[in-house]
C-alpha cells in the first residue's frame, strides 16, 4: 500500500469519523413535528430525469439512538439537535448522476476530474516526488477480521484510480452506463451541474428530498429497514470490512434504480453512494441554527468549513450513505446523518446528483 501524505491527508476525510466521536451530547432530547409540504405544484415543465420536490418547513436532524458508539445502527452526533426548517421548492435529479451522464458531460467539455490531475509539489511539500501521480481512494476488503478502529486498513490511495477506473488501472465501466458515477471530486461535480445548468443542492434541501413527506422516520421509507423483509438501500451484509454477503443482490455498487424509490420518487437517496451537497462541514451547525430559535429558512451551510478531527482540511456535507454502510460500522443510510469530505477527495463509494432551483426553470 502506498500510504504518501497525500493519503494521509485524504483517507482520514472519508468514513472514519463513526467510532471517533465523542459521546453524544442530545440523547434523547430529538423532537420531530410533521413536515407541512408546500402546496405549489411544480412549475413549467417537468425537467427531464428530475423530480419536483415542493418545499416546505420539515424537522432536521436525526435521534441519536444510542449512548455509545458501538450501538449500532446510531445516527452521527453531528446531526442533532434537531430543528425547524423551510427550503423553497426546486427540481431533483431521480438518480445520481450516472457514468453515461458524465461522460455526456466529458465529451462536450473535455473537462479533467480533480483524481485524472497530477498532484503538485505545491499542493504536497512534504511528498515523495514519486508519489505524486494521479490516483484517488478506493476501499479495499481486509483478508482477515480487524478491528474497526483504523480506516486506513481498507482504504489506500490508489494510482490510476479515477471514474473511468473506480478501483484502480485494471478496473473499468464498460457495461456500467447505468451505475452512478463515482471518483468524483467537488470541483468535478460542480463543474458538472453547472455544464447541465443544475447545482448542488443544500443539505437541508437533500434531507428534505430524502424524507419523502415523512417526518422523524429512522430511514428515507420509515422506521423498519427491511418492511416485510424487502431491501430498501443498496448496503453492506457481511463481517466489515472482510466480505460483501450481499444479500441486498449487490456487491459493491449497483445500477441506479436497483432499489424502491422515497415518497417523491427518489431512488438511491440512501446506500450506493455517497453524495455531495453544497454546505460546508461543521459539527456544530445544527447548534448554531438551534440557537437562533424559530424556522431556518433555505439554509446554506455555515461561513467556512470546520472538522475538530482534521482542522487544517476543508470539507462538505456528503449524504446519503453507500453500499458499505453497515450495522457494525457506519450505519449512515439512516436519513437525517451526516457525512462530510474533503473537497478534492473522490472514492469509489461517493458521487452526486443536482438539483435545479424553481428559478432556474423555463416557463
Ligand atoms: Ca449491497
Ligand atoms: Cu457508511
Amino acid at each position: 500500500m502506498d500510504v504518501n501524505r497525500r493519503t494521509l491527508r485524504i483517507t482520514i476525510a472519508i468514513i472514519g469519523s463513526a467510532l471517533m466521536q465523542e459521546p453524544p451530547a442530545f440523547c434523547g432530547t430529538a423532537e420531530f413535528q410533521p413536515t407541512i409540504a408546500n402546496k405549489n405544484q411544480s412549475p413549467g415543465k417537468p425537467q427531464q430525469g428530475m423530480v419536483w420536490i415542493p418545499g416546505g418547513e420539515f424537522s432536521m436532524g436525526a435521534a441519536v439512538n444510542g449512548a455509545g458508539s458501538h450501538e449500532m445502527p446510531m445516527a452521527s452526533n453531528d446531526s442533532q439537535p434537531v430543528h425547524r426548517v423551510y427550503v423553497g421548492g426546486f427540481w431533483m435529479d431521480a438518480t445520481p448522476v450516472t457514468n453515461a451522464q458524465f461522460e455526456k458531460f466529458v465529451r462536450a467539455t473535455g473537462y479533467v476530474t480533480i483524481a485524472e490531475r497530477t498532484p503538485t509539489k505545491e499542493e504536497f511539500p512534504t511528498a515523495p516526488e514519486e508519489n505524486l501521480v494521479p490516483g484517488s481512494v478506493v476501499f479495499a476488503p481486509t483478508d482477515h477480521e480487524v478491528l474497526l478502529n483504523d480506516h486506513y486498513q481498507w482504504w489506500s490511495y490508489v494510482k490510476g484510480a479515477n471514474w473511468r477506473h473506480p478501483l484502480g488501472p485494471q478496473s473499468d465501466i464498460k457495461g456500467k452506463d447505468n451505475y452512478p458515477v463515482v471518483q468524483i471530486a467537488y470541483p468535478d461535480a460542480e463543474a458538472y451541474a453547472k455544464w447541465a445548468g443544475k447545482r448542488l443542492p443544500t443539505e437541508a434541501e437533500f434531507e428534505f428530498a430524502a424524507r419523502g413527506g415523512l417526518s422523524g422516520k429512522t430511514y428515507a421509507w420509515g422506521d423498519e429497514f427491511r418492511p416485510g423483509g424487502k431491501w430498501m438501500a443498496n448496503t453492506w451484509q457481511g463481517k466489515f470490512p472482510v466480505k460483501d454477503a450481499a444479500e441486498d443482490g449487490f456487491a459493491g455498487i449497483a445500477p441506479v434504480k436497483s432499489f424502491p424509490p422515497n415518497g417523491y420518487g427518489l431512488y438511491d437517496i440512501a446506500g450506493n453512494v455517497w453524495e455531495w451537497c453544497s454546505d460546508w462541514y461543521r459539527p456544530d451547525y445544527y447548534e448554531t441554527l438551534a440557537d437562533k430559535g424559530g424556522v431556518a429558512r433555505n439554509p446554506q451551510g455555515p461561513d467556512s468549513p470546520f472538522d475538530p478531527a482534521e482542522p487544517n482540511e476543508k470539507k462538505r456535507v456528503h449524504r446519503g450513505g453507500s453500499f458499505l454502510c453497515n450495522e457494525q460500522y457506519c450505519s449512515r443510510y439512516i436519513v437525517g446523518t451526516r457525512g462530510k469530505g474533503e473537497v478534492n477527495t473522490g472514492t469509489n463509494h461517493l458521487g452526486f446528483r443536482c438539483v435545479k432551483s424553481a428559478s432556474q426553470t423555463p416557463r
